[in-house]
């Protein structure tokens, strides 16, 4: 289970390529457990608890323990993922693959922007999708109906994906050298923030139907990424949305992250998304620590459709 946010159960996840379900490894558990062995106080514990537990000892009064392992749990589930994340990023460079991790809360639009976008640039870009979600395939099938391979990875009560899931669904889509991967992670604006991939750069959505306060209530998402978009412009005579304001307040958190403001549906904005992910795709953003790779020739990019 997830020490952050008590959502993930690695047992539960599943990775669906485009004949199904694919044979994945056993995953390595992330986290620790911690109380392996014997407890201080001298009974054998079987489970890292998040918060604290009830019982009585045998002639003794029930009593409660306080929830004094979060913090360690966190600790370790985190740096495994970094590790994994490192792995994920070595690969990745090795092969000349720029990936975006694309995050936002529900429906702000990432997989409507990934169908434009592949209508627009898949080909060129050699563009493949790895798709997060709780549950249903229905947006690697919007992927593949776009004409781009994409794998779905299904977190069953897990709110973000982690690096090794990463690792498996590269396993299952097996980009080609110089490619380009979007990793569509889950509807959330909170885990994902804290989990790296091993990912070129971040990608946060926000739609103007969530309102303009977004940076200021989830900092940790606004911090990380390398690029904002705000979309659903469209849709700005009809919502209290202050596009500046909004801007101010991730500026503020993250004074060198880039900002577009797009519609996905009429298409406003889309050349400067297409500018800068065309410029990332060449010279890849530094935030989350990549090496730089040129990306490869046209001629070189192969495709696994
Ligand atoms: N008006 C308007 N609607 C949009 C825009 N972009 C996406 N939508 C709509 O927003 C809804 C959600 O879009 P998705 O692309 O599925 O959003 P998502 O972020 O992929 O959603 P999840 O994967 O469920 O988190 C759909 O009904 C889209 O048609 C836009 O720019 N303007
Ligand atoms: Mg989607």
């Amino acid at each position: 289970m997830c020490s952050t946010c008590g959502c993930s159960d690695d047992g539960e996840v599943r990775v669906s390529s485009v004949n199904g379900s694919v044979a994945v490894p056993e995953p390595d558990h992330g986290h620790q457990h911690v109380h392996d062995g014997e407890h201080p106080d001298g009974h054998q514990q079987e489970h890292a608890h998040d918060g604290g537990h009830n019982h009585s000892h045998e002639g003794g009064p029930a009593h409660t323990h306080a929830p004094v392992t979060t913090i360690t749990l966190e600790q370790s589930l985190l740096a495994k993922n970094d590790l994994l994340a490192a792995r994920n990023r070595g690969w990745l460079a090795g092969r000349a693959i720029q990936a975006f991790n694309v995050m936002s809360s529900p429906g702000a639009g990432k997989t409507t922007l990934l169908v434009r976008t592949i209508e627009e640039l898949g080909e060129r870009l050699g563009i493949t999708v790895i798709e997060g979600d709780q549950e249903t395939s229905l947006d690697a099938d919007r992927i593949r109906s776009a004409g781009r391979p994409a794998v779905q990875i299904n977190t069953g009560a897990g709110c973000h994906l982690d690096a090794d899931m990463l690792r498996r669904g590269l396993e299952a889509l097996n980009p080609a050298p110089g490619s380009t991967l979007f990793i569509e992670n889950v509807g959330n604006l909170v885990c994902p923030a804290l989990f790296d991939l091993g990912e070129t750069a971040k990608v946060v959505i926000i739609s103007v139907t969530e309102g303009d306060d977004k940076p200021q209530k989830y900092p940790h998402m606004f911090m990380a990424a390398d690029l904002v978009i705000i979309n659903k412009s469209d849709l700005l005579p009809y919502v209290e949305f202050d596009v500046d304001e909004c801007l101010r307040q991730a500026r503020q958190l993250n004074p060198h992250v880039e900002m577009l403001a797009i519609s996905a549906t009429n298409g406003a904005g889309l050349d400067s998304w297409y500018d800068w992910l065309i410029k990332n795709t060449q010279t890849p953003a530094s935030h989350a620590g990549a090496q730089s790779h040129p990306m490869a020739s046209e001629s070189q990019v192969q495709t696994n459709a």
